[in-house]
């Protein structure tokens, strides 16, 4: 397959004014009627008429009514027409049915969904499937499903058939269709201008009772984007659908979101409290795509980030404003860690935007989105919120219609701040992670902040000149008061010094607060300093940020040295831990630990090859030591944060769960498992449920648990997917693989269902001492499945297969037991090419 290039875009041959089309829905030959009004675009630098099309069976093709024979090319048709306006019309047959690789019109339980972006609505008929080819579409669709679902309003409705006009010209990968029988948990909203908006959310009957809170979170977003950015909601209705069988999580199409299941669907009883938080945030960001991906859009899927980083930094915001804003911080930049710096340090590494790529699917990626929320972050801190909102209103008011540029993003800030972005344009256009090293000095009341940045090369990119990077610094007192505020040190140069004059006595800086760039910090300082910044800093970031940084610096030396675990460490987590002034939620969170995965990096950064066993070793024994040493403060904050109120899924329950259900996990270190078994007996929702399942599976005391479990939710697919993978996420590093195994057999597991599969290969994976086991059972267990899935389902075997990125940082005989899996995934016969684009870029 040949990669497409950024460079080499031109405009459409021929723009649309409105699009007509017409279902008639059969589940295994469908049939779509389109009657498509084209011009030649004046822009344009050929006039040759492409379509695109995929497993499509041409019925019948006219242009203004008469009869035309197209040619058939690998990728759709191609056509004479007239030099002048033409209406193109044709029938084709498509199999919903037969269609498993969840793109384009496909059956889920019965029901028909759609799922068109990125190029998935050429499967559905032929079309410019490009985002710059922007249409009115009128639908009609006929069949006998009692539900029938499209964009935007719903015009007419009889017996067998439903009609949809929606106003806002669109481009086809926003186009959804929904039929089946589905009811609907209904709602309204009054907008900023006073008009009333029916929002609905339709579901399988008997999932009725879990749509309360999603239809609660709309609601909130909706409110939330007229006050935080002036956008208002523009149709008169918006509907959302939950499907089981999707491959992501969610989806913008205009006026009616589809989203998976697990994604919307939410109650107590079935539901953690993180299951709460990130539907509420996937709602939000579904709708907050209206302004910033529908109203205006991308001109290429090159430009994705426009959309998706603005979109994720827009919901973080809001769940910023929703809950507790330190708290999202930080766990956003540890998923950012897990997820983006991997990806930044591997084979896989590519720019925010990307200036090439084969699969624009396989560019979903934590780069295109979390790390272009955090380059759109940078971007407000350099020039100010209120210079960032002005800039929003001119990039809404300038490009409302259009499908926009990186370029044309930029310039709306440098029109609205007279700032000149040429250096910053780097985030976008240069891959890699900067290390940020520091030294300081102190002379004379005068503190001296040294910076030098680095970023290594990654594919195709082997240098990397200086970028922009804003580091946020304070400065701390010997007796913890905070002697300089807040400040943005805006670094430029390659090497840079920064001064602050009239200080009494040294000072402990208080560097990259609020993580203030996606950056490295690398800066060797002593663990009673970190310990210090942790008891005394005032930014809850870095307060965390030290804690965490103390014991990966110990668990380092207790892998590398054979140290015993740090007695610093220790105390410092202690007093953290005791301090009641902390939110309970801040609590929990520094209560974590360094992921397999960070500490394997870490080692590899520092030059040595990580073993993950004897990484899992050093996090047991530090879990244990600590278990100890806390006994007592663990048993206090046990009781102390029982919630016994009823349940709600906000900050501060959810906080106090987090913090009793860290507590609960040292518990089980001493007791066996005896507290986990009375909060499992009693539990009435299932955050409380899982975590003593969770604990008594680390125990080594799950079996008459995960029995009961099974017996109490096999009706419920969401609840059974959390079955799956807590089993094989605490099985031990070398049960792990024969877990999963196991698990596979089990008759509920099915390769059709995406959240199924990641429930329990993902699980493997994401348990790296299990999956890297010297044995080399996880890697070929994926790989088996991998093999089988991906004729299926090519979006989720080529995301899966990431699994393998980090296979480099590893010793000889695990990186030949790897290779030869992906050799041997390779090697398969009609591989998509989706998994071939991705393993080969990993096998590299
Ligand atoms: N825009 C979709 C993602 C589409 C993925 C296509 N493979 C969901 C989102 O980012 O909101
Ligand atoms: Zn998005």
């Amino acid at each position: 397959p040949q990669p497409i290039y950024l460079a080499d875009y031109t405009p459409p041959a021929y723009l649309i004014s409105d699009v007509h089309l017409t279902f008639r829905l059969s589940p295994s030959a469908t049939r779509v009627l389109s009657r498509i009004s084209f011009r030649p675009n004046p822009d344009a630098k050929s006039g040759e008429f492409v379509l695109h099309g995929e497993n499509l069976t041409l019925i019948s093709a006219a242009i203004d009514g008469a009869p035309v024979s197209p040619q058939m090319t690998d990728t759709g048709l191609t056509c004479d027409v007239p030099d002048a306006p033409f209406v193109w019309e044709a029938e084709v047959e498509i199999d919903p049915a037969a269609n498993t690789a969840l793109e384009g019109l496909y059956m889920s339980n019965g029901m028909y969904c759609t799922q068109c972006e990125a190029e998935g609505f050429r499967k559905i008929t032929y079309y410019p499937d490009r985002p710059d080819v922007m249409a009115v579409f009128t639908v009609r669709i006929e069949g006998d499903d009692p539900v029938m679902l499209s964009n935007g309003n719903l015009v007419a409705k009889g017996d067998g058939f439903a009609e949809w006009h929606d106003p806002w010209p669109k481009p086809a990968y926003l186009f959804a269709l929904v039929a089946g029988q589905l009811v609907n948990h209904p709602g309204s909203f009054t907008t900023c201008s006073g008009r009333e908006v029916e929002l609905n959310i339709w579901v399988r009957p008997g999932d009725e009772g879990k749509c309360a809170f999603g239809m609660q979170a709309l609601k909130d977003s909706m409110r939330w984007d007229e006050e935080v950015y002036g956008r208002e909601y523009d149709l008169d209705l918006f509907n959302i659908v939950a499907v089981d069988d999707f491959n992501m999580g969610a989806m913008e199409n205009k006026g009616l979101n589809i989203f998976n299941s697990s994604c919307v669907l939410a109650s107590p009883e079935t539901s953690t409290d993180a299951n709460f938080e990130r539907i509420e945030a996937i709602i939000a960001h579904e709708y907050f795509h209206n302004w910033t991906g529908n109203r205006i859009t991308c001109r290429d899927w090159f430009q994705l980030c426009l959309k998706e980083g603005l979109t994720v930094y827009r919901d973080a915001q809001f769940t910023a404003d929703m809950r507790s804003a330190p708290v999202k911080r930080i766990e956003d930049v540890i998923a950012l860690r897990a997820r983006q710096f991997r990806e930044d340090n591997g084979p896989l590494a590519h720019a925010v935007r990307p200036s090439s790529f084969v699969e624009i699917n396989n560019f979903y990626t934590a780069t295109i989105y979390e790390k272009g929320a955090e380059v759109i972050g940078m971007l407000k801190t350099l020039v100010g919120d209120a210079a960032y909102y002005s800039a929003l209103d001119l990039y809404f008011e300038r490009h409302d219609g259009d499908a926009a540029t990186i370029e044309d993003w930029l310039q709306v800030f440098e029109d609205a701040t007279g700032r000149d972005l040429t250096q910053f344009r780097r985030w976008y256009d240069d891959a890699g992670t900067p290390r940020v090293r520091v030294t300081d000095d102190f002379a004379d009341g005068t503190y001296t902040l040294h910076l030098s940045q680095n970023t290594p090369p990654t594919p195709g990119q082997d240098n990397k000149p200086p970028r922009v990077i804003p580091v946020a610094v304070g400065l701390l007192g010997s007796d913890g008061d905070e002697v300089r505020a807040t400040e943005v040190l805006e670094m430029t140069e390659a090497k840079q010094s920064f001064r602050f004059e009239g200080l009494n006595a040294r000072p402990v800086p208080s560097i990259l607060r609020d993580f203030s760039a996606p950056v490295i910090i690398q800066r060797d300082t002593s663990p009673e300093e970190r310990a210090f910044v942790l008891a005394h800093d005032t930014d809850p970031f870095n307060k965390w940020e030290a804690g965490r940084t103390l014991a990966r610096e110990g668990l380092l030396e207790m892998i590398c040295q054979n140290e015993d675990p740090d007695e610093r460490y220790l105390d410092a987590t202690l007093t953290m831990a005791r301090d009641d002034s902390l939110d309970p939620a801040f609590r929990a969170l520094a209560l974590g630990l360094p992921s397999q995965d960070d500490l394997a990096q870490a080692l590899h950064d520092g030059g040595t090859t990580p073993d993950p066993q004897v990484i899992w070793d050093a996090l047991e024994t530090l879990k244990q030591a600590r278990a100890q040493a806390m006994q007592d403060t663990a048993t206090r904050l046990y009781a102390q944060y029982q919630v016994t109120e009823p349940y709600r899924p906000d900050a501060a329950q959810s906080g106090a769960r987090a913090l009793a259900n860290a507590a609960l996990g040292m518990i089980t270190r001493l007791d066996g498992g005896a507290q986990a078994q009375r909060q499992y007996d009693s539990a009435d929702n299932m955050t409380q449920q899982l975590a003593a399942l969770g604990c008594l599976l680390q125990a080594g005391n799950g079996d008459p648990a995960v029995a009961a479990f099974y017996d109490q939710w096999q009706h419920d697919r969401l609840v059974i997917d959390k079955w799956f993978s807590l089993q094989i996420l605490h099985a031990r590093p070398q049960d792990t693989a024969a877990v999963a195994e196991r698990l596979t057999r089990h008759p509920d597991f099915t390769l059709k269902n995406p959240n199924r599969f990641r429930a329990t290969l993902g699980a493997l994976t994401m348990s790296p001492a299990g999956f890297h086991h010297v044995s080399g059972a996880g890697y070929a267990l994926l790989a088996d499945w991998l093999i089988q899935l991906d004729p299926l389902n090519p979006q989720t075997t080529a995301r899966m297969s990431t699994a393998f990125e980090t296979w480099r940082r590893y010793d000889d005989a695990r990186q030949t037991l790897i290779s030869a899996q992906l050799d041997r995934i390779l090697a398969q016969p009609k591989l998509s090419r989706d998994t071939t684009e991705m393993v080969s870029r990993i096998r590299e």
